[in-house]
């Protein structure tokens, strides 16, 4: 077989570059490991910058986004008893978020791409990319058992972070940032209304609390959990119990549970890789980056990613130059870096750390009250979490 752009990974990048690409004529298959609902059951993002809902219009799949996603004005920062609102739109000239889960628009991107007849090969098995520093890289894969090549002219990366794209690049040509943390999230997605309208981040002498939303009827919880913790030790009772234990008063009193349609840990981890092209191959996504979720940024930096990535290839094939695909990696690791420091400050103001000293608390108190007190600080803060602009 052969195509213009393999894409490893039907995950929210690989899907979106497809139908990017589709939309200007530009030929792509995708491969992908597991079922598509497997991809589907990951409860993963819920919170869309402007200019990600923006690049979803331009690929033709906001329609559900826009008439059932929850645009949101602003969230709330708790810390111990005290209480801050963060005017997102008022401190931003209009600019909101969209809450809307990522299984949806991975659901959207499905659905478009199969009206179009576009091909994606779930169940792939020992996948590999093959001469990437040449002209002419392949993509070889199982399929029940049977041995499958795609030749092509570029490889797309969009595997996450475990993928094999990035593995594939020889060690001598790569350079890895990371910062572990020494906790997790705990998270539980239920059938009932949200404790208040807007997100809350929460501090407590416990630990992190997120109250978000997948809509009026549907919750999404989060706590801060020890990376010993198993799921299985998590009934969802001791979950509420540990929840409304942290929310403040006023909000443990509105706070309506439920069962868990959904419950998992996620650790918590910031990484970069450098560089993002090598040769015909490009990383983009959860295959070159990964930023702890506070921020709200993966799905978002995903999106940039792949916005730089199609323009790169648009101009390739449209206007033969090759700038754009020179450019993607040195464009794309400068806004991804700007999500990374966002993310870390976020997870560094909202987070107990187990080995904290008593200077180190103070200062994050202190943080915490700058912020109060500081329109300005609270300025750079709704400029990140809304989105910068694509440059
Ligand atoms: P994905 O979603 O991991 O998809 C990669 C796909 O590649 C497949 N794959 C392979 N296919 C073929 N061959 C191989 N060898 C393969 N290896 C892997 C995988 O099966 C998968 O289908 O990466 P992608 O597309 O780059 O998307 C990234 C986002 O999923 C991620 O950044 C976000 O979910 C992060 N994230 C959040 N981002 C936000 O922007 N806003 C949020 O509010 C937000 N909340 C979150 C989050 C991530 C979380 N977890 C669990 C890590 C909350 C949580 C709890
Ligand atoms: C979510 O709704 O899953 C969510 C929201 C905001 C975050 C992380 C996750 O920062």
């Amino acid at each position: 077989m052969r195509t213009q752009v393999a894409i490893i990974g039907a995950g929210p990048s690989g899907l979106l570059l497809g139908q990017l690409l589709h939309k200007q004529g530009i030929d792509a298959v995708i491969i992908e490991r597991q079922t598509g609902d497997y991809v589907l059951g990951r409860i993963r993002a819920g919170v869309l910058e402007q200019v990600a809902v923006e690049l979803l219009e331009e690929a033709g799949v906001a329609d559900r986004l826009k008439s059932e996603g929850l645009v949101h004005d602003g969230f709330d920062i708790a810390f111990d008893a005290d209480h801050l609102h963060i005017d997102l739109k008022g401190l931003t000239n209009g600019k909101t978020v969209t809450v809307y889960g990522q299984t949806e628009v991975t659901r959207d991107l499905m659905d478009a791409r199969q009206k179009a007849g576009l091909q994606t090969i779930y169940g792939a098995q020992d996948v590999e990319v093959l001469d990437f520093d040449t002209n002419t890289p392949k993509v070889r894969y199982k399929l029940n058992g049977q041995t499958h090549e795609i030749s092509c002219d570029f490889i797309a990366g969009c595997d996450g972070y475990h993928g094999v794209c990035r593995a594939s690049v020889p060690e001598k040509s790569i350079k890895e940032y990371e910062r572990v943390y020494p906790f997790g999230w705990l998270g539980l997605l239920s059938d009932t209304p949200p404790v208040q309208e807007e997100l809350i981040y929460g501090n407590q002498e416990q630990g992190f609390y997120l109250c978000s939303m997948r809509s009026a009827q549907r919750s999404r919880y989060y706590i801060q959990c020890s990376l010993a913790d198993k799921v299985e030790e998590w009934s969802d009772d001791r979950f509420w119990t540990a929840l409304k234990g942290r929310l403040p008063e006023h909000l443990a009193n509105n706070l309506v549970t439920g069962p868990s349609l959904e419950k998992s840990i996620a650790p918590l981890r910031s990484f970069v890789a450098e560089p993002l092209r090598f040769g015909r191959m490009f990383l983009a996504g959860d295959a070159g980056h990964i930023v702890p979720p506070t921020g709200a940024k993966g799905l978002n930096l995903a999106a940039s990613d792949i916005r730089y990535l199609s323009r790169a290839l648009f101009e390739f094939y449209g206007e033969k130059s090759e700038a754009g695909i020179n450019h993607y990696s040195q464009k794309a690791l400068a806004r991804i870096w700007k999500g990374e420091r966002f993310s870390w400050w976020m997870s560094m103001l909202l987070h107990r750390f187990p080995d904290n000293s008593g200077f180190d608390n103070k200062i994050q108190r202190t943080e915490f009250e700058y912020l109060a007190s500081s329109e300005h600080a609270q300025r750079v803060l709704a400029e990140n979490y809304v989105g910068l602009s694509y440059a």
